[in-house]
């Protein structure tokens, strides 16, 4: 230990040119990134024939440092480093920018993906694009979102600028690419890529400080400023096809460079690469390796054979808006050369199967990209069990028919790299003195930990430590966003993106519920602090208006002297990877309140489950098989079945109207939203559409649930009080928790669909 030590820090000492304890955070922080990637250079491999390519619009891969020190192995040589020099680790992470490279769950699960596959030594990369101003940075005014660019790239950062550039060709013009890598370390394992391309012409210029408006048509310029630039206009629509061709066109060159350099004759292309379609924004890379393999000499059909056996899709979604559908006449515009492609592997369908579910180009000139994926993919899957059993029984039933032998499931996971050794290092620590460390490369070891369900020191120790990370938790939100909240209040927290089908709402309602019952007098069992964290898309209306009234939650619990020691609601500002890490591992309450049947799986749910936190949620997603795991008993299940939802739907009969009517708790919480007390602290445009949209609409079906959301919600706050009972239940949890190990779901993927 002291050896590494002594090297360690001559080599830090040699890149910052100065002793440690002279330097600032920041550089600290530049010198601690040139040694990782040394490092993680070193770690580089050739090793295995065949290679994954994962292509994803978004890698939500959060901050580096931290992890790439723990994956290497030297996280406490070089924490006691800087401690022996003055200096704190933690305070050095700070100055890390974020990467803005992603939006929510799909994009976490690629980042948690690679971390898990190059730890288990598997041939990976990731293929992606390197926006320079991400999604946008969320910014509060007047209790309303506004989105501001969110630039994460600095002169020295952790992406490195190859020699690889490709000519990619658009209606019109030509645009020259150029590759950057970022290291991805594995636990104590080998060094993989993600690659990122970006366009040599970008122009940051064209966006302003503080908003994320600019020229849309000006493609040259801007088609790596923003991940999801808005797309409620035309323009918008086509530089997102722009962005998701430049993609897969630069990887699918890489793809065929990298394997004939091993001497690939590409009709075995299949031996040396599968490419995993991460939902449909990369869908296009199957007809343009058509293209490119056509352009090399192969015939049609030939080609087609050898990209249909070497591209797999996972769905991530059955939310209709979500499946995309793009109008013929705007490929045309973009990228025609694709079209005569699309056009003939529509014809073979159609030549195959008279059934008009199941074309790829519709009666009204819409390609449906998911369908190119499913004929022309080897392997589809869903990403939790109830997903996967969705899609097979309704929304792709007709192409299960097809082709059964296609579909699988593969439940997601988390790395619990991130997600436990780095940001809840107290219990990791308590596990590793208790079981070992063998669950840190076997997860399945985690269910050791319930031989200590009667131990009450082991129970004493878990609440303190979570009690710990609360505090750390206030610290942090009263040092970074002036929020203060009482640690001895119950944690009850719902982070995830804004959607309706979410349910923010629903959580909204239960909170304006529980106001009016305090002012009456009837007091809860404890304290509760409501935190949410949220982005809304900048064009979803009704989204930011649910914003708007957690916003005004917020000022109405805060200033209410009656309600305030009772009842806090509180929103984080920007939600992030980074705020992730404090907020999971200070749970107690974690809510997973989708409408059953829309959440394909969550991840965040696996997140807080491992932390400690008890899950209150519907029956929806890998909710289900968490459920499955911990027992009645250790789980809040509310609301109405994913077969009831999905009927309700088909039949057309939900009326919330009805439901209103007949609950006056929920008539009164629903009236509060455009009460005059609320009128005084919010806008009435906001509140009153959102009023509306739940009174007559209320798509989400919110209103079936609240009866029963309230029930199991004041059942987990009284349950609460019993400390060593609900430790008991926090124990089970993370000891179940071992099956969400993203080291278990890539190792199916590789079983069954890559064979690496
Ligand atoms: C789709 C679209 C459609 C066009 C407009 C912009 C946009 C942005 C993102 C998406 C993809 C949403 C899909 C997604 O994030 N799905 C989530 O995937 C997680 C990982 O599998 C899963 O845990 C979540 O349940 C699922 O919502």
């Amino acid at each position: 230990m002291k050896h590494t030590t002594n090297t360690l820090e001559k080599q830090l000492t040699g890149i910052c040119g100065k002793d440690l304890s002279l330097c600032t955070e920041k550089e600290l922080y530049t010198g601690l990134l040139c040694l990782v990637q040394k490092m993680a250079g070193q770690k580089e491999s050739q090793e295995g024939k065949k290679k994954l390519y994962y292509i994803s619009a978004e890698f939500l891969i959060g901050k580096l440092l931290s992890n790439n020190l723990i994956n290497l192995g030297i996280y406490e040589d070089i924490k006691q480093l800087l401690e022996a020099h003055g200096k704190s680790l933690s305070r050095v992470e700070e100055v890390e920018p974020e990467p803005s490279l992603g939006n929510g769950g799909l994009g976490r699960l690629a980042a948690c993906f690679l971390d898990s596959i190059a730890t288990l030594g598997l041939n990976g990369d990731g293929i992606g694009l390197n926006y320079h101003f991400g999604l946008f940075k969320q910014v509060f005014k007047d209790n309303l979102q506004q989105e501001t660019p969110n630039p994460w790239i600095e002169n020295t950062s952790w992406l490195t600028k190859t020699d690889v550039s490709y000519q990619i060709p658009f209606k019109g013009f030509t645009l020259t690419s150029r590759l950057y890598d970022i290291a991805v370390t594995g636990y104590e394992n080998r060094t993989n890529k993600l690659h990122l391309f970006d366009v040599e012409s970008i122009d940051e210029s064209l966006a302003g400080e503080d908003s994320i408006a600019f020229d849309k048509e000006d493609i040259k310029k801007n088609l790596t400023l923003f991940l999801y630039p808005d797309d409620s206009d035309e323009a918008g629509r086509l530089l997102r096809i722009y962005q998701q061709y430049f993609m897969v066109s630069n990887g699918a060159r890489l793809i065929l460079d990298e394997c004939m350099a091993k001497g690939c004759n590409l009709y075995d292309l299949p031996d040396y690469a599968v490419i995993q379609i991460n939902d449909t924004h990369p869908t296009m890379v199957i007809p343009e390796l058509i293209r490119l393999l056509m352009e090399k000499g192969m015939d049609m059909d030939d080609a087609i054979q050898v990209v249909s056996k070497t591209c797999a899709y996972t769905n991530h979604t059955i939310l209709a808006e979500a499946l995309e559908k793009w109008p013929v006449s705007y490929l045309k515009k973009c990228v025609p050369q694709l079209m005569p492609i699309i056009e003939v592997l529509d014809d073979k369908v159609r030549r195959k199967f008279q059934d008009e579910s199941v074309a790829i180009i519709d009666r009204n000139d819409l390609v449906h990209m998911a369908h190119i994926d499913i004929h022309y993919g080897f392997a589809v899957n869903g990403v939790a069990a109830l997903h996967t059993e969705i899609l097979k029984n309704n929304e792709l039933h007709n192409f299960y028919q097809i082709y059964p032998e296609k579909f699988s499931n593969k439940t997601n996971g988390i790395t619990f790299r991130r997600w436990l050794l780095h940001c809840n290092p107290k219990l990791a620590s308590m596990i590793t003195e208790l079981i070992g460390d063998g669950y840190k490369k076997d997860a399945s070891e985690l269910k050791k930990l319930w031989q200590y369900a009667e131990d009450e020191t082991v129970l004493q120790k878990m609440l303190e430590i979570k009690k710990d990370n609360k505090l750390a938790l206030a610290r942090y939100l009263s040092e970074t966003q002036n929020i203060q909240i009482n640690a001895d209040s119950i944690f009850d927290i719902q982070v995830k993106r804004l959607h309706e089908y979410k349910r923010q709402q629903l959580n909204a309602l239960y909170l304006i519920h529980q106001y009016l019952e305090i002012q009456k007098g009837n007091l809860p069992a404890a304290p509760v602090t409501a935190v949410f964290g949220a982005k809304a898309a900048p064009a979803y209306t009704i989204a930011k208006d649910i914003i708007h009234l957690l916003l005004c939650l917020q000022k109405l619990t805060a200033e209410d002297p009656k309600v305030s020691p009772w009842l806090r609601v509180v929103m984080v500002e920007n939600y992030n990877v980074t705020l992730a890490e404090k907020l999971i591992p200070a749970c107690d309450i974690s809510e997973q309140i989708s409408l059953a049947s829309k959440e394909a799986s969550g991840t965040g749910n696996m997140k807080f489950m491992l932390n400690g936190a008890v899950t209150l949620g519907t029956d929806d997603g890998a909710n289900v098989e968490i459920h499955e795991l911990v027992g009645d008993e250790n789980i809040y299940i509310f609301g109405e079945s994913s077969d009831t939802v999905i009927k309700r739907y088909a039949d057309g009969s939900y009326c919330s109207r009805t439901y209103y009517e007949a609950d006056p708790d929920l008539k009164d919480a629903v009236d509060f939203i455009v009460s005059k007390k609320m009128l005084e602290i919010g806008s009435e445009e906001h509140l009153t559409r959102l009023y509306h949209e739940l009174l007559n609409k209320d798509w989400f079906m919110t209103f079936p649930d609240f009866k029963d959301y309230v029930k199991e919600k004041n059942h987990a706050i009284a349950d609460y009080q019993d400390r060593m009972a609900w430790a008991k239940k926090m124990l089970k949890n993370t000891s179940e928790a071992g099956f969400f190990s993203s080291d278990r779901t890539i190792e199916e993927y590789n079983r069954d669909i890559w064979k690496l």
